[in-house]
């Protein structure tokens, strides 16, 4: 049997954290197919909210990371149970907010810390998300500048390997990854 075959019988865990507000429930809903309305009333995630998605055969089991204050420190201190066992991390920066790009990356850097060497085993990603389509226009002051410099930061505190895994998403559009 291909090998493919037998890792699509395996569920892999993928998890969504980074700030509150971020958008993480609302990339996690738009996976899922749901429509843009009911993402505009979805409340901010208490705890860990998990749950399961398949995308043509292969079935993802989905952990979202509440990104308030409170949760964040939680997750870290849980760090072993939370993270055992993952495939996939993606931790979603929300580019529109700016006052929060040195808070985003402290949280980021701190994972990392975490992950230490286990992070070899693990597929990381960072969304730079709510890059919408018009942001240009509803956004200007946002210059390239700005989001290259954040990138930049980005690049110092993750490890190389994974600096191709840096996307720029919005669910405004269908849900699509730029490569940076
Ligand atoms: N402009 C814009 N807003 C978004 C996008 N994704 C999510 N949002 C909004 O960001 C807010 C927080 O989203 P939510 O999914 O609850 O964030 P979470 O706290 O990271 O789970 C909500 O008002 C969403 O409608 C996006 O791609 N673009
Ligand atoms: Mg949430």
């Amino acid at each position: 049997m291909p090998e493919s075959k037998i890792n699509n019988n395996t569920t892999k865990k993928i998890i969504f954290i980074g700030l509150d507000n971020g958008g993480k429930t609302s990339i996690v809903l738009s996976l899922k197919g749901q429509n843009l309305m009911s993402l505009k009333s979805s409340n901010p995630t208490r705890g860990i909210e998990t749950s399961s998605l398949n995308i043509k055969d292969e079935k993802f089991n989905i952990w979202d990371f509440g990104g308030q204050e409170q949760y964040r420190n939680i997750h870290l201190e849980d760090f072993k149970n939370n993270f055992q066992e993952t495939d996939k991390i993606i931790y979603v920066i929300d580019i529109q907010d700016q006052e929060r790009y040195s808070l985003a990356l402290d949280y980021l850097m701190l994972i990392i810390k975490k992950l230490g060497n286990q992070i070899d085993k693990i597929k990381f990603s960072v969304f730079l998300h709510k890059t919408d389509p018009n942001l240009k226009k509803t956004l200007p002051d946002l210059t390239d500048e700005i989001i290259e410099d954040l990138i930049t930061r980005i690049k110092e505190v993750i490890p190389s390997s994974f600096w191709d895994e840096i996307f720029k998403t919005s669910i405004y559009t269908v849900f699509e990854r730029t490569t940076i």
